[in-house]
């Protein structure tokens, strides 16, 4: 069967809009409504009239559009998606970290549970985590789960003092500083643009770093010809995409989520003709994690 048609049948007759993260397969970013960072489908997944929202991601991501859009059905296509960052960080954990620094706010990266949502003061994303620690009113911050992003944050925010989680992305953790010498002298004249979930070591020799959205939009505005991109590969479709007359390399060859991939066209399709699995969040850890992403909407 053919199942581009199959689903855009089921599309219309489920009133239902496919969001799709940066880092999904090719084709699921072509069948998509809308693709891009967690947050953006988070808020489009508010802001839609649509009934069904099927979330072409991984289970947290699916979770924020269901705190933010509590209303409608969200489907999540490939339920055993996961993401082993987010799993680094246990609410149990979070609290126990409170007690020990009771004059800190925890600031928690979207890459998260809806139980450790409930239990943070405030949420980031890669785009807006230097921005949220400098404009919260707190001079002590538990920041998790990643420790890359943290130590990112720390040194853009020196006036603060950051308690940094030690999560990791495995994904882009295992990026070493050597590739990015390699790739300086096979293409010497191509920026190097990177995702603050790399190493520091890695950061410090790029030449731009920022979330998924924020290299999309970097890359358009440069004139080089050649690009090197250090973030899950998915991106390089929309940058292919929106950039024909560039040319993209990965980093490293290691840059695939392999829970981003777990989303296939016939698990799409699925979803559509079965109305699952949906993903809820049962309250009061829904109100609770909503509060800590609207504290953070509110600031960006
Ligand atoms: O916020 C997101 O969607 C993630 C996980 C990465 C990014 O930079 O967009």
């Amino acid at each position: 069967m053919d199942l581009f048609p199959a689903i855009e049948r089921l599309r219309r007759e489920r009133r239902a809009i496919i969001l799709a993260h940066n880092y999904q397969p090719d084709e699921i970013q072509d069948l998509a409504d809308f693709v891009g960072d967690s947050l953006a489908l988070s808020q489009k997944a508010a802001k839609t009239d649509a009934e069904v929202i099927v979330f072409c991601g991984v289970h947290f991501m699916a979770e924020t559009a269901a705190i933010l859009a509590p209303e409608k059905k969200v489907l999540l296509p490939a339920p055993d998606a996961g993401c082993p960052l987010a799993e680094m960080a246990e609410p149990e954990a979070v609290l126990a970290a409170k007690k020990e620094h009771p004059a800190a706010a925890v600031v928690a990266y979207v890459n998260t549970s809806a139980a450790v949502k409930a239990v943070a003061d405030y949420c980031c994303t890669s785009a807006n985590a230097v921005r949220v620690v400098r404009t919260i009113p707190y001079e002590e911050i538990i920041f998790l789960p990643d420790r890359n992003l943290g130590h990112y944050v720390a040194r853009q925010v020196p006036e603060k003092r950051i308690i940094i989680w030690p999560g990791f992305c495995v994904t882009h953790h295992r990026i070493r500083p050597e590739e990015v010498e390699a790739v300086r002298a096979t293409h010497p004249d191509a920026p190097v643009l990177v995702h603050p979930e790399c190493p520091p070591e890695v950061v410090d020799r790029a030449d731009f770093v920022g979330s998924t959205s924020q290299i999309i939009k970097k890359v358009k505005e440069m004139e080089a010809e050649t690009f090197i991109i250090g973030t899950e590969m998915g991106i390089l479709h929309q940058l292919r995409k929106e950039n024909p007359g560039k040319k993209f390399f990965l980093l490293s060859p290691g840059l695939l989520c392999p829970n981003m991939k777990r989303t296939t066209l016939e698990r799409v399709h699925h979803a559509l003709r079965e109305l699952a699995p949906v993903v809820t969040v049962p309250e009061p850890i829904r109100t609770r994690a909503r509060t800590a992403l609207e504290r953070m909407l509110a600031i960006t």
